[in-house]
């Protein structure tokens, strides 16, 4: 089923030019870019996206790094988007991460990961809201 869902290209991977190699690979995977543009979020943007860990130790860290420099914004449609972009994406665990996805392939760090794609439908729905 064709869907849509929220990914957004993260600081660090802004900062080391890989927007156009991140947005390359979920175009070969046949996902469609809808709607996108570049923002420095505001604090209350990173805590409303990552609202389900505030109050977690690393939640503070993770605020800081994700309002660090721009991001972009990317509203995305495919064939079950929500977990093909998952799969471009790669594992949350770096001991995990398979070679072939963005974060195995660049990314050796928990917290600078260059890319996050919603993990749910529900997470899809919540987060194209926020900034879309
Ligand atoms: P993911 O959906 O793969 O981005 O993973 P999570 O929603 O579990 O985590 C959100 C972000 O927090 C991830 F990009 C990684 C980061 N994180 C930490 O920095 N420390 C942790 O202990 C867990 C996650």
């Amino acid at each position: 089923m064709v869907e849509e869902t929220f990914v957004m290209i993260k600081p660090d991977g802004v900062k080391r030019r890989l927007i156009g190699e991140v947005i390359k690979r979920f175009e070969q995977k046949l996902m469609e870019i809808v709607d996108i543009k570049m923002k420095l979020l505001s604090r209350e943007e990173a805590e409303k996206l990552y609202a389900m860990h505030r109050g977690k130790s690393f939640f503070e860290h993770l605020i800081n790094y994700t309002t660090s420099g721009p991001v972009v914004l990317i509203k995305i449609r495919g064939e079950e988007a929500v977990m093909n972009c998952r799969i471009v994406v790669g594992e949350t665990y770096p001991e995990k991460r398979k070679a072939g996805s963005i974060r195995g392939d660049f990314s050796p760090f928990l917290t600078e990961n260059v890319v996050h794609a919603s993990s749910s439908k529900e997470d899809a729905k919540r987060e194209l809201s926020i900034f879309f």
